[in-house]
């Protein structure tokens, strides 16, 4: 069975963009892969956290992926910072990395562009998500279209490490989902909605509280033509709404727009409105009932013992063959 790992940063909390396009995907590989998904905590000190809201929110993540469906049973859940072999690899990785490569990161060009203290994190960041991924020998990693480019990376780093010291790593694939699930800012929805955004008129947060979410979503930005139908060019706002209310209706955008088309914008809105709050109701009660329980901590001990294993012996492997330590000393890691 192909192995399936990704990690949903925990730099603020998540939105309905991280719950229609990252973990709904999610739910479905569960079934027919062996899936592994943890919260890479390390990656979101790269920039500047709050420690106590940093580490809240790494339970809440875990509580929310649980509540959204991803059942423990079926997948692996841990936290990356437990497990110590995955800053170690990407030690070694970093080693075997160039300036040139690294500085034709996008997302670093673009995250670094409006920053006056750039952390040296900010830059190795690829690496460590590289480290993530080949430390389990992944086959497929799920991720958006923006994080395609640190999957290549990865995918040269364990080429390079192969033919080097001889077969080592497994050759990671993108698995970049289907086009049409990418959820946009409410206010400036040209953008995508981002868990970051310092806007919070323009994201919908799954821990809002419902009458909040109704708020934004009535008071989200459209256009002035009052006709509904898809056109994401020039009709951002609504392409926005009719993409939601579709998703979450498991309808096609075609037959959303054939119920909305004689309607006005307030009566679509509160449509949108009533079907995002009935689905972050039920979640939300999931969520409830996890996140004071010991069932979270039970399953992270369970994630933690298994991905060490795991994650132990490739980087024993990595080291015996970069000639780090001494000669025959697995012993200590057992
Ligand atoms: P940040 O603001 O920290 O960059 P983000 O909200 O943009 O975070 P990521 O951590 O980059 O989200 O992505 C986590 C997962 O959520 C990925 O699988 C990504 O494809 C998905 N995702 C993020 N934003 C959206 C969105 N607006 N629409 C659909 N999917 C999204
Ligand atoms: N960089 C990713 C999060 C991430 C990740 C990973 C995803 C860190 N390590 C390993 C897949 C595999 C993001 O910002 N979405």
């Amino acid at each position: 069975m192909k192995r399936v790992l990704t990690g949903l940063q925990p730099s603020g909390e998540l939105t309905l963009g991280n719950y229609i396009g990252g973990i709904r995907q999610l739910i479905k590989y569960q079934d027919d892969y062996e899936l592994f998904v943890f919260v890479p905590d390390l990656h979101s000190i790269t920039v500047e956290q709050d420690p106590s809201l940093l580490k809240e929110r790494i339970r809440k993540n875990i509580a929310l992926y649980i509540a959204s469906g991803l059942n423990p049973k079926k997948c692996t859940l841990y936290i990356q910072s437990e497990n110590l072999y995955h800053a170690n690899l990407s030690w070694i990785l970093e080693c075997h990395s160039y300036m040139g490569e690294m500085s034709r990161m996008t997302q670093f060009k673009e995250k670094s562009a409006s920053k006056k203290n750039v952390s040296c994190g900010l830059f190795t960041y690829p690496i460590l998500m590289a480290a993530d991924i080949l430390l389990y020998d992944a086959d497929l990693v799920p991720t958006g279209a923006d994080q395609k480019q640190h999957v290549e990376l990865a995918r040269n780093l364990a080429e390079r490490f192969n033919s080097k010291y001889g077969e080592t790593f497994n050759i990671p694939e993108p698995l970049i989902p289907e086009i049409g699930a990418r959820i946009k800012d409410l206010q400036e929805p040209t953008k995508k909605m981002s868990k970051s955004s310092t806007n919070e008129k323009a994201i919908i947060r799954l821990l809002d509280e419902p009458e909040v979410i109704r708020k934004k979503i009535m008071s989200a930005v459209t256009d002035s033509d009052n006709k509904i139908y898809f056109d994401e060019e020039n009709k951002p706002g609504i392409s926005n709404l009719l993409t939601i209310y579709s998703v979450l209706k498991d309808i096609s955008i075609e037959e959303s727009v054939n119920l909305f088309k004689d309607s006005n914008y307030g009566t679509f809105k509160k449509a949108v409105a009533d079907i995002v709050v009935e689905k972050i109701t039920n979640l939300q009660n999931k969520y409830n009932e996890i996140i004071n329980s010991n069932l979270i901590d039970e399953i992270l001990d369970e994630g933690y013992k298994k991905t060490n294993e795991i994650a132990k012996k490739k980087y024993y492997e990595v080291k015996e063959k970069v000639g780090l330590g001494r000669t025959d000393n697995i012993r200590l890691y057992q």
